[in-house]
């Protein structure tokens, strides 16, 4: 097998390009050339300098994550960058793209650093379940101090390279289009300078105050999760200790987090991501439909915050609502969203001018003649939207396509009004639909492979995840969500109180309960609004007005700055129905919650699989995680059951009395996966 590692001579600057696409994960070959070139560069006499360089999009993207988990190979990573670092000749890094991970380590590693202006760098292992293990969470605060440091390892956001010239991460900036030339010409600069500078050499003192204020700004962000605070005690570590022992620690927490569940689940989610945008049956290299304007009917929330992703992405858009006001107060609002954003400064004031200027609000149907993919944002009645794609039908240009956002409708039923079900897909946004990252994409039974190709690219563009779907009431989202309601309902009933269910889901990692959730969503949703017919405890609730949050009162009570308190009022109704229904109350268990609210959504996801509405157990994942604030080091619904173990899953859904899938039950008793 030829190497991904290549050299060339510039007179006495040894050049060593990696060309492992499409990110140059420092894999096996990477390593192993990289070590035979730094050997040949600093046993040849004739050589100054050296310059690590690579092709194609980016510098070193990291470690490859293929590899984890699998036997190790030589030379190990930090046994590389070591080496690197212990060069007798200067070796220069020339970034571009994202020098990421063990990309960042690499360079760090090296004794001279130019990057590109556009280039990034960061250790976002963090966001892996793991730290920096090749050195990084040493060498870092050596170089940047301990502040930055722990943002870059802790919080794994990477920074720009301008933000690391300031910051004493790389040296200079090269031009844009002459990144080789300049790095060969700094090389030839600094190729007699010495001491050569190595990172491991310096010392930096310690910060406590950093590490204190930092740890407090991010407690919330960081709830759950393992690696933060091992990356933080590992920087700690760089302030208290000599490099070799920094280095002995930060190996011993790696492999520790590597072992963990924390990291599995990470670490399935990143490849679960980008497994959910590809469709088993549909080539890879399908032309896609040109999207030059997108149309959306309705200037509500959801159709004003589906505008804005196509806006800030430079997509014009033409918005259509059937009154003035309605269309003025949709466009109003979306000004007033994107200037909250340039006001935290996350956007410039000439970049809302421009997405507000590619936006064209009309009470003219016939304007989306001109778009090439329409979504139809209103209510969810099956007749309005009938309605709508009958007319859209007769107006929409040949090839447009033709997307509706709702939540539940079937989209089969819905093409079926047009001449064109093959255009007819669902696009369904989760709200704030300008900031969650979910799409389900939902393929009709005549979606064109095309166009479910187009909406997959076309999301990653507006950076959404997306995941395709079939139509099945709820979709994979809501149709899981159902069986947790349902359940955290009854158990109400039979005696746990709303605060316990919240308490339980909280402390699995939720960002809130289902009745804290209901609270926020607002209890009168899908109410029958006759306050005289009390079937169930939310009827009760809302009856008495208790819509939550936005009426001060659901299953809490809330006060002016809609801080929750427990309340009285729901602890009556919930006892009153007890009454009429003659239940006694009993003590539940927090084990019999987890069971009714929680494995009862991984049998609802396994029948969808059976179903084949979703394609993958990982795509359920995804949609869990990134839709509804799944805690990700749990790595999602279907792989969290797989750890919990599926037997005790299914033995769990028996003792309450739940129907078991058949595929959930297989997985169990053969030891299979849920695929
Ligand atoms: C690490 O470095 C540990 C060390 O500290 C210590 C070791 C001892 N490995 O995202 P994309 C694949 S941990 C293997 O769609 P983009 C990816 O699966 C690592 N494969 O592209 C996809 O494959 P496919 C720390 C990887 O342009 C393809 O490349 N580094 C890796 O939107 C394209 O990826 C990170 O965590 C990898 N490291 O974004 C960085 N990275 O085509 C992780 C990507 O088959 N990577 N692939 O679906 C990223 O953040 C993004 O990929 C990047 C490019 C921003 C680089």
């Amino acid at each position: 097998m030829t190497s991904p590692i290549r050299t060339e001579r510039h007179d006495d600057i040894l050049v060593i390009i990696s060309d492992n696409p499409p990110v140059n994960a420092l894999g096996a070959a990477v390593r192993t050339g990289l070590e035979g070139a730094i050997k040949q560069g600093v046993a040849d006499a004739s050589i100054a300098a050296m310059v690590i360089r690579c092709d194609g999009r980016t510098f070193f993207a990291g470690a490859d994550i293929t590899e984890f988990g699998k036997p190790p190979v030589e030379p190990l990573l930090p046994t590389l960058v070591d080496m690197i670092e212990a060069s007798s000749k200067p070796v220069v890094a020339a970034i571009h793209g994202t020098a990421f991970g063990g990309g960042c380590e690499v360079a760090i590693g090296c004794h001279y650093r130019i990057a590109v202006p556009s280039a990034k760098l960061g250790t976002p292992e963090v966001k892996l379940g793991l730290l920096p293990g090749a050195g990084g969470t040493q060498r870092l605060p050596r170089l940047a101090g301990v502040a930055l440091a722990l943002e870059l390892t802790a919080k794994g956001d990477p920074i720009s390279a301008k933000k690391a010239l300031d910051a004493g991460l790389i040296d200079r900036l090269a031009g844009e289009d002459s990144l080789e030339a300049d790095a060969i010409a700094f090389a030839n600069e600094v190729k007699t300078k010495r001491p050569i500078p190595r990172a491991s050499e310096r010392e930096v003192a310690a910060d406590a105050d950093a590490v204190a204020s930092f740890k407090k700004d991010n407690a919330r962000r960081f709830r759950g999760f393992e690696a933060p605070a091992a990356n933080i005690a590992c920087v700690e570590k760089a302030t208290s200790s000599s490099f070799a022992d920094g280095i002995a620690f930060e190996r011993q927490e790696f492999m520790r987090l590597m072992m963990g569940v924390q990291s599995a689940a990470q670490r399935h989610i990143f490849f679960a991501e980008r497994q959910a945008s590809k469709i088993d049956d549909v080539p890879a290299d399908i032309p896609l439909r040109p999207i030059a304007r997108v149309g959306v009917i309705g200037a509500g929330t959801m159709g004003g915050g589906i505008s804005m992703n196509f806006l800030s992405a430079g997509i014009p858009v033409t918005i259509v609502e059937m009154q003035a006001e309605a269309l003025d107060r949709g466009t109003g609002t979306m000004r007033r969203n994107y200037e909250a954003t340039a006001a935290k400064g996350r956007m410039k004031p000439e970049q809302v001018e421009a997405a507000m200027a590619a936006l064209k609000p009309t009470l003219d149907f016939a304007d989306l003649a001109e778009c090439d993919l329409i979504i139809e944002a209103v209510y969810e009645n099956m007749d309005v939207k009938k309605e709508i794609f009958t007319k859209l039908d007769g107006i929409a240009k040949p090839g447009a396509i033709l997307a509706s956002n709702t939540s539940y409708l079937d989209i089969d039923e819905i093409a079926a009004v047009t001449a064109r079900p093959q255009d007819v897909v669902g696009m369904h946004f989760f709200s704030p639909a300008n900031v969650m990252k979910l799409l389900e994409v939902v393929r009709g039974e005549k979606t064109a492979g095309d166009v479910l190709a187009t909406v997959m690219a076309l999301a990653k563009k507006i950076r959404k995840v997306a995941v395709v779907a079939g139509v099945t009431y709820g979709f994979i989202g809501n149709r899981m969500l159902m069986p947790r309601q349902v359940e955290a309902t009854k158990l109400l009933l039979e005696g746990a109180t709303p605060e316990q269910i919240d308490r339980v889901h909280v402390a699995f990692g939720m960002p809130m309960g289902p009745f804290q959730m209901a609270d926020l969503a607002g209890v009168d949703i899908g109410w029958h609004r006759d306050p005289t017919r009390i079937e169930n405890i939310r009827d009760a609730l809302a009856a008495e007005n208790r819509w939550g949050q936005k009426t001060k009162a659901g299953f809490y009570d809330y006060d002016e700055k809609r801080t929750p308190s427990n309340s009285a009022r729901v602890a009556e109704i919930i006892d009153d129905f007890r009454k009429r229904e003659g239940v006694t109350p009993r003590e539940i268990t927090e084990d019999e919650i987890v069971a009714r609210t929680l494995y009862t959504m991984v049998n609802e996801g396994a029948l969808i699989l059976e179903e084949g509405k979703a394609q993958r157990a990982s795509d359920i994942d995804v949609v869990w995680i990134y839709g509804y604030g799944w805690p990700v080091y749990r790595g999602g619904p279907m792989f969290w059951a797989q750890s919990e173990g599926l037997a005790k899953v299914v033995a769990g859904l028996e003792q309450y009395g739940f129907p078991v899938a058949r595929s959930l039950k297989d997985a169990a008793s053969s030891g299979g996966r849920l695929k």
